[in-house]
């Protein structure tokens, strides 16, 4: 198999891994979450866009990521390429410069007033409220840049927004929403604590993406170093239900308390329903100890198995619940999975697979690097490298969740046990 298609079937075959099957999706039951969000919708705080319409077609349901990409430090960064290609998206990786495994083109149809078509929705879990500036990581080569240079984008059950980039010819983080023919701002979302859908859906034909990130922050070059940086964590696929239960009868009479709920910030909900005594701030005081309790034991659950990905839904909960007492006891006990003997060797082997992931996305092709001897010589250089993670990842780590990913990529570059 040459290098090219190998990175690309690696590239699906991650974003499998990842996501829920298309098919899964088209039974027609959606998740919970995007059918009727727990939270709020985002405020999106604009006027109706002039070119989008409220819901998109029937029989187009988006392909929606399975797992959350966690908020950490005002920023969320996610490759394109985690959930699977939907419509006439197509994973690519001629254009040198992306991130990841490959990036997603849209080989369809111009469809200037048709959002929802090949939409493809990431999950993520926002912690610190605010608003996010949304970066797509895009390209779009043809002669006038403003042909072929935009993309549907939506959050939640927001409306469909055109998000274009004015430069051609290289990858940019140029993104804009264009929300009418008079107002072309540099693209953004109000969001809530809690959990979010973004969705993309084609709109102009061999428009690429590649990454995107929010990040919180007031001017353009505030998020310019979290681009560089890696993919944002994520929850496992059995994540306990992250979903902040309903607000108990009759704390609708307490106004701060009733707030902080819908923000998904139960800590301050827990704090404001102390004082005075009501049976209602009673009820809510219930309701947080048995949230926490529930999901610190689910939680717990999976530390043996995934001690990083427990450690970091741990510190997640600790903040949902702080001020509230029972954060406290939540962050040493994350500290305490991250520094265990299983957290080291975890962390350890997803760094070594890291390492060989972006190795691998260097590789040149195997075919062109036959015919010439430069390429040829920087495939004979870098593959000994990869081999050399994959294989310390084997001796020294067989036991983490790396070792699995670490398989894969090994079974589609052909480097077999040494
Ligand atoms: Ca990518």
């Amino acid at each position: 198999m040459n290098a090219k298609l190998s990175a690309l079937a690696i590239c699906l075959m991650m974003s499998v891994l990842v996501a829920v099957a298309p098919a899964q999706q088209l039974g027609g039951q959606m998740p919970a979450d995007v059918a009727a969000p727990t939270h709020q919708p985002a405020a999106h705080g604009q006027p109706a866009p002039a070119e989008t319409q409220p819901t998109s077609q029937p029989g187009q349901q988006p392909v929606v990521s399975d797992r959350t990409f966690l908020e950490r430090d005002g920023a969320v960064i996610v490759e394109v390429e985690s959930v699977p290609p939907a419509g006439d998206w197509q994973a690519e990786t001629d254009l040198k410069g992306y991130t990841g495994r490959c990036y997603y083109t849209w080989r369809g149809a111009d469809l200037f007033n048709q959002p929802g078509q090949g939409a493809m929705g990431y999950r993520i879990r926002i912690v610190t409220p605010g608003r996010y500036n949304l970066r797509l990581h895009n390209r779009h080569d043809f002669d006038d840049a403003t042909e072929e240079n935009d993309v549907w984008t939506r959050m939640d059950d927001g409306k469909w927004t055109k998000c274009y980039s004015s430069w051609r010819g290289r990858w940019v983080w140029h993104s804009a929403h264009e929300h009418s023919h008079d107002e072309k701002v540099p693209a953004s979302y109000e969001l809530t604590a809690g959990d979010h859908v973004f969705y993309l859906s084609g709109r102009s034909k061999n428009f690429s993406v590649d990454r995107f990130v929010l990040y919180r922050g007031g001017n353009e070059h505030a998020g310019k170093p979290l681009m560089e940086g890696p993919e944002s964590a994520m929850l496992p696929e059995r994540t306990p239900s992250p979903a902040v239960p309903d607000l108990p009868a009759g704390a609708e009479q307490l106004p701060k308390v009733a707030d902080a709920w819908r923000e998904g910030m139960l800590g301050e909900a827990y704090f404001f329903s102390r004082r005075p005594r009501t049976s209602a701030g009673a009820d809510v005081l219930a309701a947080v100890e048995h949230y926490a309790v529930t999901q610190q034991e689910a939680i717990s659950k999976l530390a043996e198995e995934a001690p990083l990905a427990a450690a970091a839904m741990m510190r997640q909960l600790a903040r949902q619940l702080a001020p509230a007492p029972h954060a406290g006891r939540m962050v040493p006990l994350a500290a305490q999975w991250e520094n265990s003997p299983a957290g080291k060797d975890a962390r350890a082997a997803t760094d070594l697979l890291t390492e060989a992931r972006k190795l691998a996305a260097d590789l040149p092709d195997a075919k062109a690097a036959a015919t010439q001897p430069a390429l040829q010589a920087r495939y004979d250089e870098v593959l000994p490298r990869i081999a050399a993670r994959i294989d310390a990842i084997r001796t020294r780590f067989p036991e983490t969740r790396a070792r699995a990913f670490a398989e894969t990529l090994a079974g589609e570059l052909g480097i077999g046990q040494q």
